[in-house]
């Protein structure tokens, strides 16, 4: 049988679940966690206090934690009075079911103020990982963001303790008063990033000016082996980072995947990008407390934070400020970090460039047409399309016609027509994507992220992508599946739209749905820089969950949507479709 008769086969059998339960979510039905998203003026680093969104209360909101091979529900409520929310499980996408990605503009309407919707997540074996949670609305996830880990059955890897550190960014401007700008005719600019916030506090500085502001700490005890889960919540920061006194790492896990140990004497980490590294505590310290540096990288100016990786834990805690200066020289270089040295743990279903069916160049272009847009393969993807969230349309069939793979064959993957990039069930694609100078010449670095399945993240390059000797550099080992990698830039500037850069990912097309494949930089998203994808055929899509048990996801504010006086009724996909196994 050939390799994709075989894929095939295996998707069918998946497919045969098509009917759905539905359960009433009244008193009786207790949501295995909660988060409840609110609106309020907080003050953050040195920043002067303005409105945030977030998530129980803080920024980053609470850690949550989910076990491998297990089923949830996760209740979202919306306390905001005059905001939607949606809640995205970053790097988990393939274990949601069709309505609970959490995409405003695809996978469901949003959740209206004084609203909640119940999530359901299924996470595999085989998952377990990195990951974080984060609203999908506008510029909302600046701060309403938090934690989301999936534990082992069986940890791969010795370690004596983890520790979480997420990494964000803030900026002086409200998330609001951003949206408006980045949207603006012509534009206004976010401006650059104010402050890098570790587990929610940091000081340093910004484009040279200091800030004096308390740090976070994390406490570790000599001579033991810690897991170090880095997480890259930040809006616009691309962090370059590295621990005073402890210059070997080593990567185990990248994006919700283990992999082989590779040593690193330093980590970049972009927005929507995870890495676990064990560190291997010193024995003896020297010093009770060393600083960990972050700084930012391609952008205009540095913005430097700092944290503490404190050995002298004491009752009650010390407070740490930053240094007054820089205490580590982290590389300005950022071009291909750990790439073609990340392998999977244990071998996966890598399809070599043989099993490849098709080549899509994705190449995105900066223009100024009034407003400042990103465009991929000439097209936006703003505020005013689509209209209604793209699943959404199809089900209803009133604005976005089914995409079609004809169309999208004559003109390099994407169809004019719906807008979407269509794939087959079976299909196994290299996706390319491709940098250009923008209409004023400028080149940006760009963190790339696909909801719905991993991709094998083949590298990156300056020339041209070649399948064939690109496979070569791999010498025979098998590249690490990820989620978010990033486009670089080589080079600050060139023409307007000559193309420099590319980076490539393998996608095997196992599972219909539809998924929306984008630049994870926010400011860059309100701009234009997303694109869905269509995977499957419309019975494929469509009767994953049917009629009439899909009707109350189809309105705003439906009956899926739970408020004060109104219990929701969900589709239970998972519990269906452990039933068919
Ligand atoms: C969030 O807050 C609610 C109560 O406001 C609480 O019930 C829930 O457990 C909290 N969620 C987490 C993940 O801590
Ligand atoms: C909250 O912050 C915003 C700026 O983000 C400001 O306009 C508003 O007045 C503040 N509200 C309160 C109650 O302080
Ligand atoms: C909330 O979403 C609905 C549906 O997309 C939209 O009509 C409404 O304007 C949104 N509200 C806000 C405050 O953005
Ligand atoms: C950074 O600081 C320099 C010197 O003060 C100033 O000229 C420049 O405009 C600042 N850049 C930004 C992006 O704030
Ligand atoms: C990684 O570094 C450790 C010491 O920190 C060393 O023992 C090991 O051999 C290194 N591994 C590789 C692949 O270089
Ligand atoms: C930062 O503030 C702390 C507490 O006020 C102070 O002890 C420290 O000297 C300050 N550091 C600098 C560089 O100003
Ligand atoms: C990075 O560039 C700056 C300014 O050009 C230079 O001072 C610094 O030494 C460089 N750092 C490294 C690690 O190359
Ligand atoms: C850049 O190139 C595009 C496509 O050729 C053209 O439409 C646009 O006017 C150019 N922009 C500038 C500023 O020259
Ligand atoms: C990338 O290629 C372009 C065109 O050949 C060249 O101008 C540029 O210097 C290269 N950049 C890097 C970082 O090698
Ligand atoms: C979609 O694909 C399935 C195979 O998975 C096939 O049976 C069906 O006829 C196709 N439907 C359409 C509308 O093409
Ligand atoms: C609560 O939901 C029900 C059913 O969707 C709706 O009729 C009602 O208007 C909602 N109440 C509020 C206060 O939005
Ligand atoms: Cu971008």
């Amino acid at each position: 049988m050939s390799y994709f008769s075989a894929l095939l086969l295996s998707v069918l059998s998946w497919l045969s679940v098509a009917a759905a339960n539905t359960q009433c979510h009244d008193e009786s039905f207790v949501p295995d966690a909660v988060l409840r998203v609110t609106q309020q003026n907080i003050t953050q680093s040195c920043l002067a206090s303005k409105s945030n969104v977030l998530i129980n209360g803080t920024s980053p909101g609470p850690e949550l934690r989910l076990l491998e091979g297990q089923t949830y529900w996760i209740r979202v409520y919306n306390d905001m009075t005059a905001n939607n929310v949606t809640m995205h499980w970053h790097g988990l996408s393939m274990a949601v079911s069709p309505f609970s990605d959490g995409t405003p503009s695809v996978s469901q309407w949003p959740i209206p103020p004084a609203h909640f919707f119940d999530y359901e997540i299924h996470v595999p074996v085989g998952m377990a990982g990195t990951y974080f949670y984060h609203s999908h609305v506008g510029f909302q996830a600046v701060s309403a963001s938090g934690p989301l880990i999936v534990d082992d059955i069986h940890v791969p890897y010795y370690y004596d303790d983890e520790k979480i550190i997420f990494i964000q960014d803030t900026f002086t401007n409200d998330f609001e008063t951003i949206e408006e700008g980045l949207v603006h005719n012509p534009l206004v600019w976010s401006g650059e990033a104010a402050a890098i916030l570790v587990n929610g506090k940091g000081g340093g500085s910004a484009n040279g000016t200091a800030c004096n502001a308390s740090l976070s700490v994390i406490d570790v005890e000599p001579g033991k082996t810690y897991r170090l889960r880095f997480i890259g919540g930040t809006a616009l920061t691309f962090s370059s980072l590295a621990i005073e006194g402890h210059s070997s790492l080593e990567v185990i896990e990248a994006d919700g995947s283990y992999t082989q140990k590779t040593n690193t004497s330093y980590l970049q980490v972009a927005a929507g990008q995870r890495y676990s590294v064990l560190l291997h505590t010193l024995p003896n310290p020297t010093q009770s407390t060393y600083y960990i540096q972050l700084e930012s990288r391609e952008r205009p100016t540095i913005t430097r934070g700092f944290a503490i990786l404190n050995y002298g834990a004491s009752s009650p805690p010390s407070t740490f400020y930053p240094p007054p200066n820089s205490i580590l020289s982290l590389p300005n270089s950022t071009i291909g970090f750990l790439d073609y040295q990340l392998h999977p743990l244990n071998p996966t279903s890598f399809p070599p460039s043989s099993a490849v069916s098709r080549t899509v160049t994705l190449t995105v272009h900066q223009a100024v047409r009034g407003m400042t847009i990103w465009l991929e393969n000439h097209y936006p993807w703003v505020e005013t399309f689509p209209t209604e969230p793209y699943l959404i349309s199809l089900y209803k069939d009133d604005g976005i016609e089914f995409p079609s793979m004809e169309r999208a064959l004559q003109n390099s993957g994407l169809d004019p027509v719906s807008r979407a990039f269509p794939a087959e069930i079976g299909e196994v694609i290299d996706i390319v994507l491709l940098n250009t100078g923008a209409d004023s010449g400028g080149l940006d670095a760009h963190p790339w992220h696909a909801h719905g399945r991993h991709f094998w993240d083949l590298g990156s390059g300056n020339g041209t992508y070649d399948a064939v000797e690109n496979e070569a550099k791999w010498n025979g080992k098998q590249p690490a599946l990820r989620d978010t990698t990033m486009l670089y830039r080589y080079g600050t500037s060139t023409g307007n739209g000559t193309v420099q850069g590319w980076r490539a990912w393998r996608l095997e097309v196992t599972e219909p749905g539809v998924w929306m494949v984008h630049c994870h930089i926010l400011q860059h998203m309100l701009m234009g820089m997303q694109t869905v994808w269509v995977m499957g055929n419309e019975t494929e899509v469509l009767d994953k969950v049917p009629r009439p048990e899909v009707e109350g996801y189809l309105t705003y504010g439906g009956d899926v949507y739970g408020n004060e006086s109104h219990w929701p009724t969900a589709v239970h996909y998972f519990d269906t479709w452990a039933e068919n196994q």
